[in-house]
């Protein structure tokens, strides 16, 4: 997809703060609506953003300030359906559930990602610092190459700092990640460095300039236990 509408609508995209992910043809198993018309997209467009991208169109936007719940959700909601609508998509998002949308699976078909042994998706550019924010639904099928869509970065790291940087062994390989340990360490420890992002993700050597900076760490913790 390289026309001057593609390239317009990868500029808005980054103004909002938003990225293109990666995109792949829909097939029965992915588990992906059919458009408002009733057929069958041809191509789901994954949107996400890092820390450092979203952060300042974010709070530079309404829903920043405006002391409602889910602020972040609502400035996603409200730029991306817009963007959908200009350029003929139908949004979906990851927020909305439950049931949710399955959107690491599909970001997983869009190449780049891995499974981290701590649930997140880690990518080859952004580590684990890539956020799912949008599905874009095409009745098209778009021919959309993105540079990096490749096998993730865990499959072949053999240190796996990830699985060591927790405090309190809340992310374990054969257990996962257990999410009331965790939970009941951050509000017993009000200093703790996790309140400013995941000892886990920051452990992870990749994509750490795309890390969020403390503030914008510490409004993703106090909205993941739910004080935002
Ligand atoms: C419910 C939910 C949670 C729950 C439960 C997670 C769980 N055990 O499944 C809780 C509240 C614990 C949670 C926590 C977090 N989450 Co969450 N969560 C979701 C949500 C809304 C739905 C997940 C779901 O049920 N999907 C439905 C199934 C059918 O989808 P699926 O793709 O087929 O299933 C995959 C997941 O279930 C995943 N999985 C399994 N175990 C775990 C454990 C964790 C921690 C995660 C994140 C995923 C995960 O494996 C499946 C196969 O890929 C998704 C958004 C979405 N729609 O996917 C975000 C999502 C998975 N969460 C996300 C994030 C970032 C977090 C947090 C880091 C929040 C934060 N602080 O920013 C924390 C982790 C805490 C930490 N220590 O930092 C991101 C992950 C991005 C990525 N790169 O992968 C998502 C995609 C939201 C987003 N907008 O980007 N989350
Ligand atoms: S440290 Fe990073 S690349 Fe290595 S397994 Fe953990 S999340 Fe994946
Ligand atoms: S947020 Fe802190 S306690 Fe929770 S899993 Fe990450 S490092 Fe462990």
């Amino acid at each position: 997809m390289n026309t001057p509408a593609a390239t317009r609508f990868s500029e808005k995209l980054v103004a909002a703060g938003f990225l293109l992910f990666g995109s792949f043809k829909p097939e029965d198993k992915d588990q992906v609506p059919k458009t408002g018309t009733g057929s069958a997209p041809k191509t789901l467009l994954i949107i996400g953003s890092t820390g450092p991208s979203l952060w300042p169109a974010f709070k530079a936007a309404p829903e920043a300030e405006d002391g409602k719940s889910d602020p972040m959700d609502r400035y996603t909601r409200r730029v991306l359906s817009n963007l959908a609508a200009d350029f003929g998509f139908e949004p979906l998002f990851p927020f909305d559930g439950p049931p949710y949308h399955p959107f690491q699976k599909w970001a997983l078909k869009c190449g780049g990602f891995s499974q981290s042994p701590f649930g997140l998706l880690t990518h080859t550019t952004y580590g684990p610092w890539a956020g799912l924010r949008a599905a874009f639904l095409s009745a098209d099928e778009l021919d959309i190459s993105i540079p990096g869509d490749t096998p993730g970065p865990c499959i072949s790291c053999q240190e796996k700092p990830c699985l060591t940087a927790c405090p309190v062994n809340a992310i374990q390989l054969d257990t996962g990640y257990d999410v009331p340990r965790c939970l009941q360490y951050l509000g017993g420890t009000p200093d703790a460095g996790c309140w400013t992002g995941c000892h886990a993700r920051k452990a992870c050597p990749v994509g750490q300039d795309h890390a969020p900076d403390a503030t914008n760490g510490r409004f993703h913790m106090k909205s993941f236990v739910g004080l935002a």
